[in-house]
C-alpha cells in the first residue's frame, strides 16, 4: 500500500533537508582548512609519521640495505629496521654486511680466487682480496687448480724454462694436494730426505724463510723422498716428524702414488726448484748453500 500523498511530500522534505545538511558539512570541512591531528596507531601514515602499524608506504628492508626480513613500526611511528636481516647470498659463510665491510663480492664466494672462501678469510683474519694472503690456520693450501691452463704452450719438464709437471702430494695433515693447485703462486720446492744431514740443517730455518716470503706470494713445499733410511720412501709419519721437529706450517709432503718425473730430476739432496707464478721452472739449485743464497734466489723469483 502506498503512503498517502501528503505523507510522501512530508518525507521528501525531510530527505531533502538531510541531503542539504550533508552537503553543508562537507563544504565546511574542505573550505576551512581544518587539519586533522596525526594519530600514531590509527593505521594511517599521516604528516610527520614514517609508518603506522603495518603500513610503511613503499618502504622495505631493502631500502635500508638489508637482504631480507620485515620492517616494524615503533610506538612513535618511526621505522624500525632491526628486524631486517642480511643474507649470505653466495653461501661463503659471510653475510652481506661483513662482505661490504671487507670489500669482497657478496655474490662470489672466493673473491680473490685463492681457494679459500671470503667467509673463511674474514673469520681467520687473512686478506680476502689478496691471493698472497691465505689462512694458514685452516691447515690446507691455496687451490687454483681450476685456473691452470689446459694448454700453456710450454713444454713440461724439470729444467729451466719448462712447465713443472704436476705432482700428487700428501701433506703433513694426511691430505692430498697437487702442485698445480698452486698455479698463480711462486713455489719453492725443496726435495730432501729425513736421513740427509744438509736437509736437516736447511730445515732449521725453513719456517723463518717461509714467513719472510709467504705474504709476497711464495709457497714453500718441503718434499721428503726418503724417511730415515736411504732408498726407503718417506711416509706420513716421516713428514709429520719433520714438520713437528722444525715447526713448519707450510706444506711438508711426500709424493703420493707412483713415481713422477720430479723424482727422476733429482740427483742430490737437497735440491731446490724455484718455480714462477706461471708454474714454469726458473731456477734449480742442488745442495744446501746456506740461507743467504736461497734467499737471494727467492727474491729473484719475485722479480721474474
Ligand atoms: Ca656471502
Ligand atoms: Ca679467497
Ligand atoms: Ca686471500
Amino acid at each position: 500500500m502506498r503512503p498517502p500523498t501528503a505523507l510522501r511530500r512530508s518525507l521528501s522534505r525531510v530527505f531533502a533537508s538531510l541531503g542539504l545538511a550533508s552537503i553543508l558539512v562537507g563544504a565546511s570541512m574542505t573550505g576551512c582548512d581544518v587539519e586533522e591531528t596525526p594519530v600514531c596507531g590509527n593505521g594511517k601514515i599521516e604528516a610527520g609519521e614514517a609508518c603506522d602499524g603495518t603500513h610503511f608506504g613503499a618502504a622495505a628492508c631493502a631500502d635500508f640495505g638489508f637482504d631480507s626480513g620485515a620492517l616494524t613500526c615503533s610506538a612513535q611511528c618511526t621505522v624500525d629496521s632491526s628486524t631486517c636481516a642480511f643474507a649470505d647470498a653466495d653461501g661463503d659463510g659471510a653475510l652481506t654486511d661483513a662482505e661490504t665491510a671487507a670489500g669482497t663480492d657478496p655474490t662470489n664466494p672466493d673473491s680473490d680466487t685463492d681457494g679459500f672462501t671470503d667467509g673463511e678469510e674474514i673469520a681467520a683474519g687473512s686478506d680476502p682480496l689478496t691471493l698472497d694472503s691465505w689462512p694458514v690456520s685452516l691447515q690446507r693450501w691455496p687451490n687454483r687448480l681450476v685456473e691452470f691452463p689446459a694448454d700453456s704452450g710450454v713444454a713440461t719438464g724439470w729444467t729451466k724454462g719448462k712447465m713443472a709437471a704436476n705432482v700428487a702430494f700428501t701433506d703433513q695433515y694426511g691430505n692430498p694436494f697437487d702442485l698445480h693447485q698452486l698455479y698463480g703462486y711462486n713455489v719453492v720446492i725443496t726435495v730432501g730426505a729425513r736421513w740427509c744431514g744438509p736437509c736437516n740443517e736447511a730445515a732449521k730455518t725453513s719456517e723463518a724463510m717461509w714467513e719472510e716470503f709467504s705474504n709476497q706470494g711464495i709457497v714453500f713445499v718441503e718434499m721428503l723422498v726418503d724417511g730415515p733410511t736411504p732408498g726407503k720412501q718417506a711416509t706420513l709419519t716421516d713428514i709429520q716428524f719433520w714438520a713437528k721437529k722444525y715447526h713448519l706450517q707450510f706444506p711438508v709432503a711426500f709424493r703420493s702414488g707412483a713415481g713422477s718425473s720430479l723424482d727422476a730430476a733429482v740427483s742430490s739432496l737437497p735440491t731446490y726448484f724455484f718455480i714462477g707464478r706461471d708454474m714454469v721452472v726458473r731456477d734449480i739449485f742442488e745442495g744446501y748453500p746456506g740461507d743467504p743464497l736461497i734467499r737471494s734466489k727467492a727474491k729473484k723469483l719475485l722479480t721474474q
